[in-house]
């Protein structure tokens, strides 16, 4: 299962056989690898970092969509020994439509890279682990002659009722015209019907209505929400194809200094998160995630950044059952002006967010769309990328404040162009500095900026620790250390009226590329308040504490 609920009625999945053959030069012995898993979970290849093939034979004729919802991070597939393309980044989901394929067994072939080179602008040596394989599932649809591509859901609250702005995008992909039907229904309640659509061959068409309506439940934190969205496409009286979806009705506005949601102003607690968990890496599994939802829920918090990239829509299905709002990033940390400089770096990032954007725009829960973690937003160039970036994100999706989070205090020149201005801060860790007057001098600087007068979120803070290196000696890795820079950070941020909430980082450890971390002890980034295997470090305890007294 893909998502947490059947996404279609009438368009059939064919099976795929988990199992895939493996090849992988050098390494005979390894034949065959499960999908979706990083190969580092195998034990013989825990840090290989370059290619490998994967091959599975499937049954089917006709029409088909084959979905790939994560390649790590570098992908070429082919269907039958035809080059179908290549697809780069771990975090986006793409597709290929087969057409007219004959009756019989087939084979699916691709080769995954994981390796760090000039080509890959996005996926350098880090402070998290560009793990290898196909890392999130893949699905099979049998299609018809025409298939929806897409349906985008935007609710908007105008004359004391709720409304909603619908899109369909629908493809005809064969040589001949059609005329079609669409229903849209909500929890199964017929809401709009649009007739006689007529189909160029090979072509889409995009449909888009608004409709008001009546008697509906808001989408809350603490009441969340959430309603079934479902079209189907008729040909002569016949259903020939559905695309189904979950929503909620929520507003998310900018009120000055205030982030307000659905009419309520926006206080959050919350952590960074990077999918990776100790046996699993990138390719956490349900189980796993629902583990982290329920360990998050524990501590009173109400929010999750997707720290630094999009993320698995299992898990923001979660965050939309549980009224866990979400900061979902697209994919890039700490980049410099010469990074960004890379020939590949504009098209590779246009694709990350246009992926993010189109494929995970209904779930509720996500309030902000958030880019460029710590790039360089203090130089001309890089401004030039934030306005690029900003603009397309803007142009996708308008109903969403966009935010970046900066650690650039004293030279950030990117503050106008954000909704929300989002500062990442260690006092305490990185530097030696109460928090409160930090905080002070920060907002003081920012009001000098184009960051004036907008909210302000503290998207970072927190200090490492190693789990179970205990000492009273507040020496540098001891979980008491680490808990009390958290305690002194947190109640700061969160008594401070003049922030809309704070990011701790973070939820767990996690592995970080050999390559660049010497400052890293047992090659993880130690600044979870959980271990790499969800084990409680001190600081989890006074985070639950801390979260709770304060109200949601
Ligand atoms: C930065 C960065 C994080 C992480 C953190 C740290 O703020 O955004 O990815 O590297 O620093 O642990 O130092």
């Amino acid at each position: 299962m893909t998502r947490l609920f059947n996404t279609h009625n009438i368009r059939k999945e064919i099976k795929i056989n988990p199992i895939w053959n493996f090849y992988l030069n050098g390494f005979k012995e390894i034949t065959q690898m499960p999908v979706p898993s990083c190969w580092e979970t195998h034990p013989k290849l825990a840090s290989y970092r370059g290619k490998a093939v994967y091959e599975q034979n499937v049954s089917f004729s006709g029409n088909a969509r084959l979905v790939f919802k994560g390649v790590s991070h570098t992908a070429k597939v082919w269907f039958d020994d035809v080059l179908l393309g290549s697809h780069y980044g771990a975090y986006g989901e793409f597709s290929y439509i087969l057409k007219d394929v004959i009756n019989g067994q087939h084979t699916i072939r691709v080769e995954a890279d994981n390796s760090f080179s000039e080509r890959s602008a996005l996926h350098i040596p880090n402070d998290y682990y560009s793990y290898g394989g196909i890392t999130r599932p893949v699905i099979l649809e049998q299609l018809g002659e025409v298939y929806i591509k897409q349906m985008h859901f935007t609710s908007f609250f105008k004359d004391g009722t709720w409304n909603a702005k619908i899109s369909i995008l629908i493809e005809n992909i064969t040589y001949l015209e059609k005329e079609i039907s669409v229903d849209v229904c909500i929890d199964n309640k017929n809401v709009l019907t649009i007739d006689a659509v007529k189909l160029n061959k090979n072509s889409s068409i995009f449909i888009e209505k608004e409709i008001s309506l009546k008697d509906v439940q808001e989408y809350t934190v603490l009441d969340p929400k959430l309603y079934y969205l479902s079209a189907v496409v008729y040909e002569n009286g016949k259903a020939i194809d559905d695309l189904i979806d979950r929503v909620g009705f929520r507003e998310i506005k900018i009120n000055g200094t205030d982030i307000i949601f659905n009419g309520e102003q926006l206080k959050l607690k919350g952590f960074n998160r990077h999918e990776d968990y100790a046996e699993f890496g990138c390719a956490v599994p349900l189980q796993a995630m629902y583990r982290d939802m329920e360990l998050i829920k524990s501590t009173g918090a109400n929010c999750v950044r997707t720290s630094h990239y999009p993320n698995d829509e299992r898990w923001l299905d979660l965050c939309d059952e549980n009224g866990i709002l979400v900061w979902e990033e697209a994919h890039a940390r700490s980049l410099t002006e010469d990074q960004m400089k890379n020939k590949y770096f504009d098209e590779q990032s246009n694709l990350c967010i246009s992926e993010m954007i189109e494929n995970h725009y209904n779930h509720p829960s996500i309030f902000v769309w958030g880019l460029l973690n710590e790039c360089a937003s203090f130089s001309d160039y890089g401004r030039r990328c934030y306005i690029k970036q900003i603009d397309q994100i803007k142009s996708l999706d308008s109903s969403r404040p966009v935010t970046s989070a900066s650690c650039y205090f004293g030279s950030d020149k990117c503050l106008d162009l954000v909704d929300i201005v989002s500062f990442n801060i260690y006092p305490n860790w990185y530097f030696d500095e109460p928090t409160s007057e930090h905080l002070s001098r920060l907002k003081e600087w920012i009001s000098t900026t184009g960051g004036a007068g907008k909210p302000l979120i503290i998207s970072e803070i927190g200090a490492g620790a190693i789990y179970g290196f205990r000492s009273s000696n507040n020496a540098k890795w001891t979980e008491e250390l680490q808990e009390s820079i958290i305690r002194e950070q947190l109640s700061a941020i969160l008594n401070d009226n003049d922030c809309s909430g704070v990011f701790i980082w973070q939820f767990s450890d996690c592995r970080v590329d050999n390559e660049n971390f010497y400052a890293r002890p047992k090659s993880q980034n130690n600044k979870g308040i959980l271990d790499i295997y969800r084990r409680e470090k001190l600081a989890f305890k006074t985070v639950c504490d801390v979260f709770k007294s304060k109200d949601r």
